[in-house]
């Protein structure tokens, strides 16, 4: 089974997270930020990674230490539920449209953590969400799951459209790169043998 749990304490937060990577997309999903919710969900149910999340943060200060810590619980569960990422298919990508928006999320599951992020926001705020709190949340999640990721917003007027496509570009580009390729299944896909480390 290819599942994880992870707990994370620290004076800003107390996040549980379990992820359960071959899923039918069932999350259970609580920061205390509205619309972070919605974004998860949909990262749960596009990866169909069922995904359960506890956050319990200091959100009277602001969203910044809920929101990066349970990506990088989420991701750090991600990654321990990998295990030594044998059988993968590694890299995955997704063009994704949201009506007038269109994003491109390509990625390397390389346990090489690096994130290129060219989004852009025209609103500073989502709901009661800064907008620049995005690019922290997937900054979080590609190190701590060690994940290369590239998201690039093609085009898009809609804030809403440009992240929740940031969001399931993730998913779709995941689920791709997750899945078990059956040629080479008792395989590690690198010709050095492990993933991580140098190229
Ligand atoms: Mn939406």
């Amino acid at each position: 089974m290819r599942t994880a749990t992870v707990t994370r304490k620290t004076k800003e937060t107390d996040i549980a997270v379990t992820v359960h990577l071959d899923g039918t997309g069932k999350s259970t999903i609580q920061t205390g930020i509205g619309f972070l919710d919605h974004m998860l969900e949909q990262l749960s149910r596009h990866s169909l990674m069922d995904i359960t999340c506890k956050a319990v943060g200091d959100l009277h200060i602001d969203y910044h230490h809920t929101t990066e810590d349970s990506a990088w619980a989420i991701g750090e569960a991600f990654s321990k539920a990998l295990g030594d990422r044998k059988g993968i298919t590694r890299y995955g990508h997704a063009y994704i449209p949201m009506d007038e928006t269109l994003t491109r999320v390509a990625l390397d599951a390389s346990n090489r953590p690096y994130l290129i992020w060219k989004v852009a926001f025209t609103r500073d705020k989502l709901g009661e969400m800064d907008t620049e709190l995005f690019k922290e949340w997937f900054q979080a999640f590609s190190q701590s799951a060690g994940v290369t990721l590239h998201i690039e917003n093609l085009y898009g007027e809609n804030n809403h459209h440009i992240v929740e496509s940031c969001f399931k570009g993730l998913a779709k580009a995941l689920r791709m790169a997750l899945t078990i390729d059956p040629r080479q299944a008792d395989a590690v896909p690198s010709t050095k043998g492990v993933l991580g480390g140098s190229l």
